[in-house]
């Protein structure tokens, strides 16, 4: 198999992650990677069962700790692209802390969040990104926290490509992941995306309500400009598109270690195999 098609996906008939997966194999297509020239790590989740559904160098990390996995591969072999994909309750909950590190070592991994706002997988609990009062199986009485900023956190925490996008507009999908991929740092891109079975609050209806295109009067190099957008989303007003990019050194530039080359083609590492086999 030398394309990305892999098992047929089981999401549901509806679900936003079916154009996620269609955009994903789209924009690496179109950056001509094959699946044997870029490495992926899957979150656990609706969205990291696309593990499955995607044919690529990929494995599963566990609940919330994908982005450690992805920056432990990209460490090994620098001159891989390497791509995160998990769901807002991976990314921001379990995984925030990871989430936060990553942004500030502007480590150049590609975060692809599916954000539907809640626990897919398990059925519709809460999640970071979920609204203030929303009632789900574990907030019978309305949701008690305030939702959770991802995009303002990753922007004044280090992130250097932050963009927002719908799965109501695939085209726009690509377009930003293909972006998000070719720029050297950290990359955000939270995709916004009905759960149609679990989430009956945001539904595309709402996404296309609330959500509106950055136009080009937008300076996505200025960093307060970015900021006031990315509080938009506190107050369920979606902007969309590339909300901040900046050219900034990647946390694997700057490591003396790597000047000569990739860690896997170290000869010290020649014989990892056998360095294995001595502690098991
Ligand atoms: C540490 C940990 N906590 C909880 C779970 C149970 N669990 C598996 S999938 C899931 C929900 C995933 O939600 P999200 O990350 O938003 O992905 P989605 O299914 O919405 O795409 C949960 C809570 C787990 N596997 N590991
Ligand atoms: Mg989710």
């Amino acid at each position: 198999m030398d394309d990305f098609n892999a098992y047929a996906p089981t999401w549901c008939p509806g679900c936003g992650d079916w154009a996620i997966g269609v955009a994903l194999k789209q924009a690496l297509t179109g950056l001509g990677y094959s699946p044997s020239s870029v490495n992926m790590v899957f979150d656990i989740g609706c969205s990291g069962n696309m593990n499955d559904f995607i044919n690529a160098y990929a494995v599963h990390g566990l609940h919330g700790r994908s982005i450690p996995v992805a920056i432990g591969m990209k460490l090994a072999n620098h001159k891989m692209p390497v791509l995160v994909v998990g769901g807002d309750g991976g990314i921001y909950g379990e995984g925030g802390n990871h989430f936060i590190h990553a942004c500030r070592g502007n480590h150049d991994i590609t975060v692809i969040v599916h954000d539907n706002e809640v626990y897919g997988l398990t059925t519709g609990q809460a999640a970071p990104t979920s609204s203030k009062g929303m009632k789900t199986k574990s907030t019978p009485t309305g949701l008690i926290e305030s939702s959770l900023n991802p995009l303002a956190i990753a922007i004044t925490q280090g992130a250097t490509y932050v963009a927002n996008t719908f799965t109501g507009d695939i085209k726009g999908v690509v377009e930003i992941i293909k972006q998000g991929i070719s720029h050297k740092g950290f990359s955000l891109i939270n995709i916004l995306q009905p759960c149609i079975s679990f989430n009956k609050f945001n539904t595309y209806q709402y996404f296309n309500e609330h959500s509106y295109k950055l136009d080009e009067k937008h300076n996505k190099a200025d960093f307060n400009s970015a900021l006031i957008k990315a509080m938009e989303m506190s107050t369920e007003k979606y902007p969309l598109g590339v909300l901040y990019q900046v050219e900034k050194p990647a946390y694997h530039e700057q490591l003396t270690q790597l000047v000569a080359g990739a860690l896997i083609e170290n000869k010290r590492y020649e014989n990892f195999g056998g360095l294995i086999k001595e502690f098991f």
